[in-house]
């Protein structure tokens, strides 16, 4: 086998344009030869799998493989094909989608603060009408997923003012934040808070979880006149019948939701319409292969050194 063959990297990509991806590649490992499935299917020269919603099967099928990344912080997407092979699955963990995670979670904290949705409807009627001004001591924002990004937000929103709690699936202890696990911690949490981030993975224990029972237990009469809901984690988290329903009977406020049961987000929803609700189309944090192909590129020469990889998903856990 030459040097070129052996360091093949079969690239599956579904719903989004593969090129930056495969410049990057060029630009940073012009020895590494990127193949685009379908080309590449079976292959016995490819080591690493980069992936986003493969389709099923096709990993099984490279009989040398080593490696699987995902092109998300999140796995789910790989974890919808049941053959996958038993090698390491590697997700990003990286700065530049972190701080991008965070500026949407800030992004949408702060308008709901200082009311962007009133003083926007306001401009288009040309009403000049000071509202009520909460100060971020007031409320507190509870993080759903107090992982890599649950935390970053943590600070962000810590340093802003905002007191914050998080919960995890295991005990934590993250400075300046009212740590929260468990059933009972998650209902406490949800009682005590006045907007709620989501920022799970999806996984068989978190399907569904932002249900009817969920959202019945969000706290009343909060300073910014309702419970606000922020979902950045996973469509496949929430029932979005269940939100409607919550943000018509005033369990509700407010919904800013990045993700969705369906995506793209069938134009027939009433999300897309509805007054209180803020959609982007699963943007909050973009993968950016100018930094994360070099980060892919480092772990596969420290694997190819001797060394493990980091960043591995735990496959029993889902994430
Ligand atoms: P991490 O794996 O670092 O963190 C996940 C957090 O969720 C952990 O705190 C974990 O608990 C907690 N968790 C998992 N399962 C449960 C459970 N059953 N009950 C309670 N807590 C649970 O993930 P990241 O922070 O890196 O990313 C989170 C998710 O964000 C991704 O999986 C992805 O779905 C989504 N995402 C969305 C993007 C977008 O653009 N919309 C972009 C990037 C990511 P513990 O700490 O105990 O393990
Ligand atoms: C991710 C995503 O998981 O973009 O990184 O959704």
């Amino acid at each position: 086998m030459n040097q070129t063959v052996a360091k093949r990297i079969l690239m599956s990509v579904t719903g989004w344009d593969p090129s930056h991806w495969v410049r990057q590649f060029k630009v940073h490992a012009p020895d590494r030869e990127v193949v685009l499935e379908p080309d590449g299917r079976a292959d016995p020269s490819i080591r690493y799998a980069v992936v986003w919603k493969q389709p099923p099967g096709i990993l099984a099928d490279l009989p040398n493989l080593e490696a699987i990344f995902s092109l998300g912080a999140g796995v789910d997407h790989i974890f919808r094909d049941n053959q996958l092979p038993d090698v390491p699955i590697v997700r990003i963990v990286a700065d530049d989608l972190t701080m991008r995670m965070s500026e949407y979670v800030v992004w949408q904290v702060l308008d709901q603060l200082r009311q962007g949705n009133i003083y926007r409807a306001q401009q288009k009627a040309r009403v000049w009408h000071e509202g009520e001004q909460p100060s971020a001591r007031d409320v507190t924002v509870g993080i759903m997923g107090l992982g890599v990004l649950g935390c970053d937000a943590a600070a962000k929103l810590t340093m802003l003012g905002f007191r914050v709690a998080g919960w995890s699936r295991s005990p934590k202890a993250v400075a300046g934040v009212d740590c929260h696990h468990g059933e009972a911690g998650l209902t406490q949490m949800l009682g005590t808070s006045d907007i709620i981030v989501v920022l799970l993975p999806l996984t068989d224990e978190t399907r569904g979880i932002i249900n009817s029972g969920l959202l019945g237990k969000l706290k009343r009469g909060t300073p910014l006149g309702g419970p606000v809901l922020i979902n950045a984690g996973r469509g496949g988290l929430q029932v979005e019948a269940d939100i409607l329903a919550a943000l018509d009977d005033g369990r509700l406020m407010a919904a800013s939701l990045d993700v969705f049961e369906t995506e793209p987000l069938p134009e027939e929803s009433p999300l897309w319409a509805h007054p209180r609700v803020f959609v982007t189309p699963h943007a909050a944090a973009v993968s950016d292969p100018r930094h994360l192909v070099p980060q892919m590129l480092r772990q596969m020469r420290q694997h190819e050194a001797g060394q493990p990889f980091s960043d591995v998903v735990d496959r029993k856990a889902g994430y």
